[in-house]
């Protein structure tokens, strides 16, 4: 009788062991997915920025729809955009509402990045597709 005991007890303690090391394993997995998706946020690195609520009328007022509104790059230099804003928005070379053709990013996804070299010299005018007062340029020297 006490022999079947002592073994039931050490059936049950290596169970508990068990289920112990899988709930363990499980949770570092989740500390780990956790750390991937800070870390990606933070390898883009953008010159641009798309900041939040400019997908109202406002942003205009301040010149604070792109941050910042006239960047000064290198020629031969890449430009990245990122919209952190929760709307879609677009980087459109031009002036509303009519696009030059030049470069045109398409609808930018919350957090998606957007990347244009500038190899030559000039003062680029841009603008969101679908919001009328956001507007910038790119000056290239
Ligand atoms: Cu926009």
């Amino acid at each position: 009788m006490i022999k079947k005991i002592i073994t039931l007890t050490i059936i049950l303690g290596i169970s508990i062991s068990v289920i112990g090391l899988f709930l363990f394993d499980y949770d570092s997995e989740e500390i780990n997915s956790e750390e991937t998706k800070t870390t990606v946020k933070e390898i883009i690195k953008a010159d641009v920025i798309i900041p939040i609520k400019v997908s109202r009328p406002g942003c205009d007022i301040e010149d604070i729809c792109y941050i910042p509104p006239n960047i000064v790059v290198e020629k031969g230099k890449s430009v990245t955009w990122l919209n952190e804003d929760s709307s879609f928005h677009s980087v459109t070379s031009g002036f509303y509402p009519e696009p030059s053709g030049l470069f045109d990013s398409g609808h930018l996804d919350p957090y998606q990045s957007y990347t244009l070299p500038f190899d030559e010299y000039g003062v680029y005018d841009y603008f969101c597709t679908l919001h009328p007062w956001m507007k910038a340029q790119v000056i290239v020297e």
